[in-house]
This record gives C-alpha cells, sequence and structure tokens, in this order.
C-alpha cells in the first residue's frame, strides 16, 4: 500500500496516462492541445505498445492499413504512404514513432517505467502512483491506456523453466534477431497469433510441431502491396474511408450485408460466399448476411462452407478435420486471418498434434513430452494469448476512494459506466477499458471516440472548476446491465474466447464475463453523445 501523500518532491500533473500505445499516444496529442500539464508513463523502452512488443515474425494488421492510421490529421494522413494493404508490425511501429515525433510527443513521455501501484487520496482529491523503481508521481487525472491485449498468459505447464533450449510467449519476442533456420520448433496455441507465426515460419526452419487444442476458424487475408495508382486513390478518399468506418458496427470498411440468407437464392447465396472468400481482410467475417452471425442455422450454413474450403486446402483428409473447430461456429470467435496457413500443413516438415488426443505431460529440458512420447526442440513459441482486457488492470495495484482496490471490485467480472468510469474510482479513466465502445472495434477507430470523449470531459471539468468525476453506482449498473443485454445481439457469447473473459490459464477464468460492448460502434456513439447532451448524466462532478 501507497502511503498518503507525498511531499513536495513528488512531482505533481493534472494528467497522468498509463501506455504509450496507438490509445496513449492520442490521448496525450489531445490533452496537450488544451494546455495540460500531463505525463505518459510508459513500462517499455519506446512507444508502440501491442506494435511495441508483439515483433514476432508474421505479426501484421488484419484491418486494412489505411483504416487503422489516426484520422485526425490530414498532414499525417497526406505524408504517410502504407506500404501494404496490411501492414507489418515493423512498419506499424515506424508508423506510431513517425506521429510521436511529428508532434513532438517523446518529450511528454517516461520509458522504462512501469506503474506498481495508483491509490486515489480522497483529501486532496489525487491520484499518487508508485513506480516499481520505488518513485512516486501524483496526478489529478489518471487515464488507462494499457491495451487490451498486454497481459500475456503463459499456460499451465509442468517443467517450463527447465528448457534448455530457447523459447518465449509471442508478446515478449526477441528484439534482436532470433536465428529459425535449421531449428527444429514447437508453437503451443493456434489463435490470431499462432496462426500467423506459424504460416510465417513453416518454410523457414527445419521442422516444426503445432500443438492444437481447439482450432480456430482461420480465412485468407489476401494482402499484396499498394501500387502508386491505389495509394494516390486511398489518399484521395480518406474522408470517405473513414465515414464508411464510422457506419460499421466494427468500424472497420466492412459492414454487414443488408440482405437476410433466407433473401437470397442458393446459386446466389454460393457466388457471394466464394465472393467474400476471396476478397481481402474482414469481410469473410463481418462482411456477411446480416443474420449470419445472429442466427444459428444460418451460421451453420457458412461455417460448412467454410469447413469446404480447409478440406480443399489441406491435402490430408485426417489432418483438415483436426483443423476444423467442432465446439463453435464461424465468427464466433475472432477470426484470425491467414496467408497459406492449411497449405503449411501440406508440408513434410509441419506436424499437427491435437493435444485433446495426446495431452501435453510437461516440458522437458530438451522438449515437450506428451501422453504419446518426447519432442525435441530448438525453441518454443507460446502463442497461448492473454489476459485480455482486464488483465492489464490487474497488473497494477488500483486503490479507489476509501481504499476499495478495483481487482476486488471487478473479481467475477468487470463493472463500468460506458466502460470508461468505475463507481468508487473517481478521476481515473479507463480508456480502451472492458465495456468500451472500442474493445471489439478496429482499435484507432474506436480509441479516437473515447479520447476525443474523455479529453472534451476533462474541458468541461476545466472550464467550471470541477476538479473530481466520478459516475453514480445506478448509472454503472444500469450501463452494465445494458452490456450484458447487448449479448443477446450475436452468436458471440455461445463461444469461449477472450471476449467472453475465458482463459484456461487464469484461476477462475471459466464463466462468461462481460468485457465487450457487443452493441456496435454507432450505437456507442450515439450513447457518449446522449450522456453530454444531458449534461453528463450519470457523472458526478464536484
Ligand atoms: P488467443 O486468441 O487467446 O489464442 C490463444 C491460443 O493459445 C488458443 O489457441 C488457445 O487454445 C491456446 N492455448 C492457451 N492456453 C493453452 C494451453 N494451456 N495449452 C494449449 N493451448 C493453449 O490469443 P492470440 O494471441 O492468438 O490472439 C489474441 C488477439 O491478438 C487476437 O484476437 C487479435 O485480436 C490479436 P484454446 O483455443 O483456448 O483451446
Amino acid at each position: 500500500m501507497v502511503p498518503e501523500l507525498t511531499d513536495s518532491q513528488t512531482p505533481q500533473h493534472e494528467a497522468i496516462i498509463i501506455g504509450a500505445g496507438v490509445c496513449g499516444i492520442y490521448q496525450l496529442y489531445r490533452l496537450l492541445q488544451q494546455g495540460i500539464d500531463v505525463r505518459v508513463l510508459e513500462a517499455a523502452n519506446g512507444p508502440g505498445g501491442t506494435w511495441y512488443h508483439n515483433r514476432y515474425p508474421g505479426a501484421r494488421f488484419d484491418s486494412e492499413s489505411y483504416t487503422y492510421g489516426y484520422s485526425f490529421s490530414r498532414e499525417l494522413l497526406d505524408e504517410w504512404t502504407w506500404s501494404e494493404h496490411f501492414a507489418g508490425q515493423p512498419e506499424t511501429l515506424r508508423y506510431l514513432n513517425h506521429v510521436v515525433d511529428k508532434f513532438d510527443l517523446r518529450r511528454h513521455m517516461r520509458f522504462g517505467c512501469k506503474v506498481k501501484a495508483a491509490v486515489f487520496d480522497d483529501a486532496a482529491c489525487r491520484w499518487t502512483l508508485e513506480l516499481e523503481d520505488g518513485s512516486r508521481l501524483t496526478s489529478r487525472l489518471l487515464l488507462t491506456a494499457i491495451g487490451l491485449l498486454s497481459a500475456p498468459t503463459m499456460p499451465r505447464i509442468e517443467g517450463i523453466d527447465r528448457f534448455k533450449g530457447e523459447s518465449f510467449h509471442t508478446y515478449y519476442w526477441p528484439q534482436e534477431p532470433v536465428a529459425l533456420e535449421g531449428k527444429r520448433v514447437a508453437v503451443i496455441g493456434t489463435g490470431a497469433t499462432g496462426v500467423q507465426v506459424i504460416s510465417e515460419i513453416a518454410d523457414k526452419v527445419a521442422d516444426l510441431t503445432v500443438f492444437q487444442r481447439r482450432p480456430n476458424w482461420c480465412a485468407p487475408l489476401h494482402n499484396s502491396p499498394i501500387d502508386e495508382q491505389t495509394q494516390a486513390r486511398i489518399k484521395a478518399s480518406y474522408d470517405e474511408i473513414f465515414d464508411r468506418c464510422r457506419q460499421t458496427p466494427g468500424g472497420f470498411i466492412h459492414g454487414p450485408d443488408r440482405r437476410k440468407f433466407a433473401d437470397v437464392p442458393v446459386r446466389e447465396r454460393l457466388a457471394f460466399w466464394e465472393q467474400l472468400y476471396a476478397s481481402p481482410g474482414f469481410g469473410v467475417w463481418i462482411g456477411n448476411f446480416r443474420d449470419a452471425l445472429v442466427d444459428q442455422q444460418v451460421n451453420a450454413e457458412y461455417t460448412g462452407f467454410i469447413a469446404d474450403k480447409i478440406r480443399q486446402r489441406v491435402d490430408d483428409p485426417e489432418i483438415a478435420e483436426k483443423l476444423i473447430p467442432k465446439d463453435h461456429g464461424f465468427g464466433t470467435r475472432r477470426v484470425p486471418l491467414e496467408t497459406h496457413y492449411y497449405e503449411a500443413y501440406n508440408r513434410d516438415n509441419v506436424h499437427l498434434v491435437d493435444i485433446n488426443e495426446t495431452p501435453i505431460e510437461g516440458v522437458t529440458p530438451t522438449g515437450i513430452r506428451t501422453s504419446e512420447r518426447d519432442h525435441e526442440f530448438d525453441l518454443i513459441i507460446y502463442a497461448t494469448g492473454f489476459d485480455a482486457v482486464t488483465g492489464a488492470f490487474d497488473r497494477i495495484d488500483i486503490t479507489g476512494s476509501g481504499g476499495r482496490k478495483l481487482s476486488n471490485k471487478w473479481h467475477d467480472g468487470p463493472i463500468t459506466y460506458l466502460g470508461l468510469q468505475v463507481a468508487g474510482f473517481p478521476n481515473l479513466i479507463t480508456l480502451a477499458g472492458p465495456q468500451s465502445g472500442s474493445v471489439l472495434s478496429n482499435f484507432p477507430r474506436g480509441i479516437e471516440e473515447v479520447v476525443d470523449w474523455s479529453t472534451n470531459l476533462v474541458r468541461h471539468m476545466r472550464e467550471r472548476g470541477y476538479s473530481r468525476v466520478e459516475p453514480t453506482r445506478e448509472a454503472e449498473e444500469k450501463w452494465t446491465q445494458h452490456v450484458k443485454e447487448t449479448y443477446k445481439l450475436s452468436l458471440l457469447p455461445t463461444a469461449k474466447s477472450w471476449f467472453t473473459g475465458y482463459n484456461s490459464n487464469l484461476e477462475g477464468h471459466d464463466t462468461l464475463r462481460y468485457m465487450i460492448y457487443n452493441g456496435g460502434a454507432p450505437r456507442y456513439r450515439e450513447r457518449l453523445a446522449e450522456v453530454v447532451d444531458s449534461n453528463y448524466e450519470g457523472f458526478l462532478f464536484q
């Protein structure tokens, strides 16, 4: 526990943002525009967040690059040239560094400082932050931009530390190059990350063994370079691109087809699905008939169509069946987009181990032991996912008004108002927090909304001389109830995934948690606007 405030030596700020990723960068920019004394604290040694950490081979966007960049500066849009329709991690990290330097944001950021604890002092109406090095800072406002997928989780497998070769979670992929040539490599996990890694390294390593628990429904990304003509067209149509993103539920350029499955004759239906499968990006997931992710039977039809695609792409029918999910319909979990993922299993040097048939018994000094045999490896890659959305909050000891811990309040799942504030935690703004509209969206599109909204909230407070804001418990309960209702709008909650708060590597994460706002970006935006129009209904100011 951090003792009561601070002496005169403790740096005091009006606002502190934790995290220098996509969200923290933009929030900093906006607050500086208002002349606010603000600092960003970042645990890593540079900006970029997700794109700083995830350096594993194959890491790239599943969103079209030109829908992912910030929309706030015409000059930035004009001067930045994306090289591919779906840019790789190095390019995105360069982009974010470019933004930081262009707007002179770096000098307001402190790197390599990990926030250990944050305590709200009721008397002073300020947050005190304790960093891992023991130093402290205080701030009137605390804004968290700590990422949705920034608390990686390792599997609970005996012997992990005994392994003598190289091994790491994909999130901690080293900055220096990792030699892959001639290596015997294991990948555990077949989510969006595992699928990208496997596809990328299959033809580079001597031998690749994939340990799969539950397969995912994957579909082709269809990435390609952006030629000059297309580049010019993109730059000339940014207004239309962002308008389109504003209209779709996920903030992508892809949105549901207006038609229902049953409205369309069978042959036309199939032609449409073929077209979706052959098109770049998430259209194959979210550009389908509008009942494809709502109606179980329609979903089953499409699921069958995609299963046949997998059968066509994988030579060995037995392996194909293992790669076809049986426990959930297409699109009810996050769909990994891939480049020759299924074809990787046609290679002689790639092996699939279904750990439901032959469970992993432990990691040995030389590899992995399953119930069947010992496998020897030089490198083990853990693509085993994250303590999603709330995990990064739990890793900071956050104490609100009256000594209440956020981790206790959220023990059985998050409770928030608009996904942006929590009763009992005044002046804490949980940007990209659970139950906010940004969790399920094309991230920059979602965070631009919440950052702009939060910036207006801060302006409102300054203009009126308020020093404290907090939601009412009633508003919070109503919002959380509304979030629960939105889970009935699609089939998403029928599958166990990070969207719904499941994680087998964490104690207690084996029931449904209401992590996401499932009502779509336009509806979320409307709600945010209504709150402002009603003079910040649901918030208490002092
Ligand atoms: P995900 O999507 O959570 O995937 C994690 C994968 O790791 C998934 O296949 C899991 O299998 C597997 N996993 C996790 N724990 C274990 C253990 N203990 N044993 C075997 N297999 C395990 O994380 P990603 O990093 O791939 O993707 C996260 C997001 O990043 C993604 O949605 C994008 O938005 C970007 P399971 O399915 O649980 O059986």
